[in-house]
């Protein structure tokens, strides 16, 4: 760290206590409000804590020390030494110091550039970013039964994953499974904070790993950026609440920013379909031909999202879509991170897209075909 970490606010201990045990519980009980959610659960803590003095060297288990208190969730590993340094992303690719560089062959420079093709948080690297984040990564082969991270363990690595099949715990309860693709170990190092999942070999694997430092220094001023930047925007449209806040991170990483002068069009109908489109800002108009040209059938505002028709039909394009309140700034989700992070949406789209029907009989006043491969 570069000395100015000296100056930097330093979080008390209890603070950081306190966060955490919150945001676990969040995590694991995800309910639908936050908010609703940290009233009850400080409220319950407040109820059930101990008389604490100020001065008390306790075991930095304050949070969850007494017997028959039930906070909403208790860490079942007791916590190490964690947040060692203050957050601050700002501050941190000031560092300028060597970043590790482990050789590759040929063959391993290979199988590494294409399982990292399409992890999302390095997609803002610049070329020289991307060389360095290569150059410091190295590979790990695991066994079945391996553990790779454990819960509430301090962050060392993140990994990218070339091949197997692993297992994601938290409080010992099975909650997600990586198959031979993705990545995992980043929120720990994005955060700062314990690892907030065990994931375990299931079978005989291959990983790639980078080191905290590296990490730190290149990977998470982009990736905490982007995810700041985007979480307004995924947090106003309604579908996506279908999605646990950790989903949610991930598609903000896939999310690129593209902006359209007034009047251009966005989306052609007929069109073979590449992905599909959140509005940060500005309107867009759905226009559908006819006979006697384009009308307009719809028109959209922030928050709302279009072109993920023909991604759930696979069918071209059913209309065209124009910037019309300029500029508009949207975020593009291309086809296959849809397909990959959209699916607890898709209920929520279809019946979207059944209203789309409706209003196609009212206006056109016959059923076209514009779902019927559903
Ligand atoms: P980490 O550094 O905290 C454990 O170490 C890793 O498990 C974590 O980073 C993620 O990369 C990964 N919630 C939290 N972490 C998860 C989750 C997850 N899935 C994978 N990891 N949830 C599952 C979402 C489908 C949310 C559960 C409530
Ligand atoms: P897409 O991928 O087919 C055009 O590309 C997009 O326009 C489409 O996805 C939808 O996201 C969006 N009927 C069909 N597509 C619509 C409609 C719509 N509205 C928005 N789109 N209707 C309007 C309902 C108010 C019914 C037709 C009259």
């Amino acid at each position: 760290m570069s000395s100015d970490s000296s100056r930097r606010i330093q979080v008390p201990e209890e603070l950081k206590e306190v966060l955490l045990q919150f945001s676990i519980s969040y995590l694991v009980e995800q309910p639908p409000d936050v908010i609703d959610f940290a009233v009850e659960y400080f409220n319950k803590l407040q109820e059930n804590r101990p008389t604490k003095t100020s001065t008390e060297e306790d075991d930095k288990q304050s949070v969850n020390s007494q017997d028959d208190a039930e906070p909403p969730v208790v860490l079942s590993t007791r916590r190490k030494s964690v947040f060692a340094e203050a957050y601050d992303p700002e501050a941190d690719d000031d560092d300028e110091g060597a970043t590790a560089i482990f050789p590759k062959t040929d063959d391993q420079r290979a199988r590494l550039i294409e399982s990292v093709k399409n992890v999302l948080l390095f997609r803002s690297l610049e070329k020289e970013q991307m060389n360095q984040v290569l150059d410091a990564m190295f590979e790990r082969k695991v066994q079945p039964g391996d553990y790779i991270i454990r819960q509430g363990d301090d962050g060392d690595n993140f990994y990218v994953i070339e091949s197997g099949i692993y297992k994601v715990y938290i409080n010992d309860k099975h909650i997600s499974t990586y198959n031979h693709t993705g990545l995992f170990g980043e929120l720990a190092l994005l955060y700062n904070m314990p690892r907030a999942a065990t994931v375990q070999a299931e079978t005989p694997g291959l990983l790639w790993a980078m080191d905290r430092q590296t990490f730190r220094r290149i990977l998470l001023k982009s990736a905490f950026k982007k995810r700041k930047m985007y979480e307004e925007l995924l947090n106003s449209v309604p579908m996506l609440k279908a999605l646990q806040n950790y989903e949610r991170m991930n598609l903000a990483d896939a999310l690129v920013s593209k902006s359209y002068d007034m009047d251009t069009r966005i989306i052609k109908q007929g069109d073979a379909a590449d992905g599909m489109y959140f509005i940060e800002e500005g309107m867009v108009s759905v226009r559908m031909d006819q006979e006697d040209g384009e009308i307009e059938i719809s028109k959209l505002g922030k928050g709302q999202y279009f072109g993920e028709l023909a991604l759930v039909t696979h069918r071209p394009r059913a209309a065209s879509v124009y910037a019309t309140g300029g500029p508009v700034k949207l975020a593009f989700l291309d086809v296959r991170a849809f397909e990959r992070l959209l699916g607890p949406c898709m209920d929520i789209m279809k019946r979207n897209i059944d209203d789309y029907e409706s209003q196609l009989m009212k206006i056109f006043g016959s059923k076209n075909n514009i779902t019927d491969t559903r």
